[in-house]
């Protein structure tokens, strides 16, 4: 039966794409992502990869329309494994065999996956769960999705407007059956809003805090303005670039922000005024502000989450003399600083991957409390079963003081407040609000904490971004020959220089990161290793200058 429903769709997508796929797609660091206009099979295609996986996990998976950050003209799918998180290594490799299948071995590469994981069984039936972001080309390409599973015969919800977070907690919701939280987009407010409002009263204060949002023009606006139904009483949100007037991504949102550290487009600046990006698709946050003297612009990016989550999480653990096997996990693009503050002053060890949340997700599940975070906002905090069952032991002992039993109440609400499936936008704020006000913080005190180096970073347009290969978690360019090399002598002209080159996993570019003491000497060396890959790595287009 399995053979003849494959058929069935093999011979649709044949005759919906007499040419195949229009070009080789790459699973990236996040799911594929291209042009929209090319991506029409690789979404019809999208619903046997969901399909077969979810088969084979024998749960819910997720799957989302979006391409976060990128422009307006892209698109793309992101899929959510059954425990919420991204898609397990194995089967990107079979999505991506699957999307890339010409038409004569198509079949042959879909059975060749039913018979590798016997997924013939055709009495398991399972649950997509799918949601989409406000781009203009989503809703085609949902329509595709849905033709597609339909022929299949695979059961599906869609749930309409999501953030990619939301859908992951829903994901990791309805396969824990419902222990997790219930698996729908007013279950995620309530679960959320429940921990906020306990945290919050906690917290002795006359005024109400007010946050000011740059919501990219995405899907982040409109699901704020969900959850103020919930916490509008006690938090006050204003929303901007909520996409009546904007375009998506375009001089606002958090990728902007954190690239060309400068205030967005769209929204009224007043100094001292507390203010927060998130991208298109809300999974990635940046705060910032103008200070009161003087109007210079602070960005408090992912590292800065980073560091002060793990300051408040590892006060809390000390209250209650509690010790977790605790770390913090970067990447190359963290800032230096970052890196100091978190392993000097709070005596937190830090961990690397490459870029991508996937990486840094997964290196976080080897400890009890994992704080994961890429310095472009893109995070969260991973707590395991143990840390849970150690921190509720001390809420439900009597014997114990107030403070020592708040604390772990805290914690427990702060566990709730978190998704801890993926770096989430709406989450990550309400976290970072509840400790500044905990701790009665302007974003001044929190910038306080250390004092970023100067960073630039450069996009570089080659003719195939593939030519550069990375090794020692992408801070070593290993291919071209000699680039290296170059890089390490530019580095030493500059004092506290650090740079790395790496290719994007989601533009068709290469990106270049440069640090040092002074912005001139950061700015120099992010252009100098720019032109060293525009050489060495066959650039197009015109050459960085300085
Ligand atoms: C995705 C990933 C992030 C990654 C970012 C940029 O974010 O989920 O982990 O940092 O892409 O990746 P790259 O430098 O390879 O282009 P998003 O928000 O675009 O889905």
């Amino acid at each position: 039966i399995m053979e003849a429903i494959i058929e069935g769709f093999v011979t649709e997508d044949r005759a919906r794409f007499p040419n195949g796929p229009p070009k080789k797609f790459s699973y990236g660091t996040a799911g594929f992502r291209e042009r929209a206009n090319l991506l029409e099979c690789v979404l019809f295609r999208a619903s046997v990869i969901a399909g077969l996986r979810s088969r084979a996990a024998r749960g819910s998976i997720g799957i989302v329309i979006t391409a976060s950050h990128n422009p307006v003209e892209d698109n793309g799918v992101k899929f959510v494994d059954t425990r919420g998180e991204m898609l397990i290594p194995e089967w990107e490799s079979v999505a991506s065999e699957i999307a890339n299948a010409t038409n004569s071995d198509l079949k042959e590469v879909i059975m060749s996956t039913v018979n590798k994981y016997s997924l013939n069984d055709i009495n398991y039936n399972p649950v997509i769960q799918i949601a989409r972001d406000t781009r203009p080309s989503s809703d085609g390409l949902l329509a595709l999705l849905k033709d597609g599973l339909q022929l299949l015969g695979v059961r599906y919800t869609d749930h309409g407007l999501l953030t990619t977070p939301q859908l992951h907690f829903i994901v990791k919701s309805h396969n824990s059956q419902c222990s997790y939280g219930q698996p729908t987009p007013l279950g995620y407010y309530q679960k959320l809003s429940k921990a906020f409002r306990s945290l919050m009263s906690q917290v002795v204060s006359d005024s109400k805090p007010v946050m000011k949002l740059d919501a990219a023009n995405g899907v982040g606006a409109g699901r704020v303005i969900e959850l103020l139904e919930h916490i509008g009483d006690i938090m006050n949100i204003e929303v901007y670039n909520d996409g009546t007037n904007g375009e998506l991504n375009y001089m606002c949102g958090a990728d902007f922000v954190k690239a060309s550290q400068v205030a967005p487009n769209g929204v009224p600046i007043v100094p001292g005024g507390c203010y927060v990006s998130f991208d298109g698709d809300a999974d990635r946050i940046v705060f910032w502000y103008c200070s009161k003297d003087g109007g210079k612009f602070v960005l408090l990016d992912g590292d800065r989450i980073a560091s002060l989550m793990a300051m408040f999480i590892k006060d809390h653990l000390l209250t209650l003399s509690l010790k977790l096997n605790m770390s913090v996990i970067q990447t190359a693009y963290a800032n230096g600083s970052s890196t100091t503050y978190i392993q000097e002053t709070l005596d937190i060890p830090v961990t690397f991957t490459e870029t991508g949340v996937k990486y840094l997700q997964r290196k976080a599940q080897e400890f009890d409390i994992g704080i994961f975070f890429e310095a472009n906002g893109h995070g969260t905090v991973l707590y395991s079963d143990t840390a849970v069952e150690r921190i509720k032991a001390f809420v439900h002992n009597e014997k114990l003081s107030d403070d020592v039993r708040s604390s772990g109440k805290a914690l427990l609400d702060l566990i709730d407040l978190t998704n801890q499936t993926t770096g989430d936008s709406i989450s990550d704020m309400l976290i970072v609000q509840v400790i500044l006000s905990h701790k009665k913080w302007s974003f001044d005190d929190w910038a306080n904490l250390y004092t970023d180096l100067p960073n630039e970073q450069i996009k570089v347009k080659v003719k195939d971004r593939q030519v550069i290969k990375t090794a020692d978690e992408e801070r070593k360019c290993v291919k071209p020959d000699g680039l290296q090399d170059l890089i390490d002598k530019l580095v030493n002209t500059v004092s506290k220089g650090r740079s790395f080159v790496r290719p994007s996993g989601t533009e068709d570019i290469v990106r270049v990161y440069a640090e040092a003491e002074t912005k001139e000497e950061a700015h120099s060396l992010g252009i100098a290793v720019a032109q060293s890959v525009f050489e060495l790595a066959g650039g197009i287009g015109t050459k960085p200058v300085l």
